[in-house]
């Protein structure tokens, strides 16, 4: 099969390679494609260069689907005209995820949403994804009503400057910055831009994409979303109020069954979820979970997982293996009966 990666230089683009390499995505051949200053350059792809082409020439190419993860405006611009051309996109930014005809999918979550006629389907905000995976399980039985979250962000989720930021500030060196002020050894509780209610862009994203991921209007959620000096993923304090009341155990029992989850729970033996040991691994890891005391039919939880993994690159390539599954994707494009 085809695949173009758009943005492939970038942070989550280089993990979308390393992605479909490890899971051995059936890729003939890879397109690789990033901005006019990179058209040219070389990408590793299982041992093979492939070189950086142009956007223009990527569809022109006709992969059976392309993975974008080039900034909502570059999205808006071109994931039609790679869609008008019957590929396949599966777009990492926010610029589709609130669009009522594009799904938004968290293939644990919402797989059932996807048919044949989707040609760009959405891929959630990280933090998002990963609370969803762990609330997916728990909301099934006993459903939810209220969530109150608080996140810890890697300074990944902001892109590789904001990784130059952090080391550089570590080694004592001036460089540019990603972030108005200092992140090493400090916390900025801001993500994204401030909008008119006085919550970020991010803590909004959290807010309106839960609901249309998890297909329920009626779950109400507010956010906190707060960069931290780490890299290995991002952590979020979870407070859930249910419908119905839940015994522990079983919500323990039901999230280590759950896809996609792994729980690390041993209060005994200070085993909980953390970056460090989620980095690099594709799972949501939950831990912390025990009963809210101030309130009847609540629970609270700690959720870890790698943005870069499971909140961008991981769950791109498990929508497009999904696809492949249900024979929704073809080898090449199948150029529409306008454009041949
Ligand atoms: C962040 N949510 O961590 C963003 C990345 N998509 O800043």
């Amino acid at each position: 099969m085809k695949v173009a990666v758009v943005g492939a230089t970038g942070l989550v683009g280089t993990k979308m390679l390393q992605v479909l390499a490890e899971r051995n995505f059936p890729v003939d051949e890879l397109i690789p494609v990033a901005s006019e200053k990179s058209v040219g350059k070389e990408v590793e792809f299982k041992g093979k260069k492939y070189k950086v082409v142009s956007m223009q020439d990527a569809i022109a190419l006709k992969p059976a689907v392309a993975l974008f993860s080039a900034g909502g405006s570059t999205s808006l611009e071109w994931a039609p005209k790679f869609a008008e051309a019957g590929i396949t996109v599966i777009d990492n930014s926010s610029a589709w995820r609130m669009d009522p005809a594009k799904p938004l999918v968290v293939p644990e979550v919402n797989a059932n949403v996807l048919s044949a006629d989707d040609k760009i389907i959405a891929n959630p905000n990280c933090s998002t994804i990963q609370m969803v995976v762990a609330l997916q399980p728990l909301h099934k039985k006993y459903g939810i009503k209220r969530v109150v979250v608080s996140t810890y962000q890697s300074v990944t989720g902001t892109g590789k400057k904001a990784v130059d930021q952090l080391n550089n500030e570590r080694d004592g060196k001036e460089g540019e910055m990603a972030y108005k002020y200092p992140i090493d050894l400090n916390v900025i509780p801001q993500i994204d831009v401030f909008l008119d209610n006085g919550y970020t862009k991010e803590e909004m994203k959290m807010v309106n994409e839960t609901k249309k991921i998890m297909g329920d209007d009626s779950i109400r959620v507010t956010s906190t979303t707060v960069r931290i000096p780490v890299v290995g993923g991002h952590s979020e304090s979870v407070n859930i109020e249910f419908e119905a009341d839940f015994d522990l155990a079983e919500v323990k029992q039901l999230l280590s069954e759950a896809p996609g989850i792994v729980v690390q729970d041993e209060p005994s033996q200070q085993l909980y979820p953390m970056p460090l040991w989620a980095h690099e691994k594709d799972e949501v890891f939950v831990g912390r979970i025990r009963r809210d005391e101030t309130q009847p039919n609540t629970l609270n939880m700690w959720i870890v997982s790698d943005n870069l993994r499971k909140g961008a690159a991981t769950n791109a390539v498990q929508i497009a293996e999904y696809l492949l599954e249900k024979g929704i994707l073809q080898k090449e494009a199948e150029l529409s009966a306008a454009i041949s």
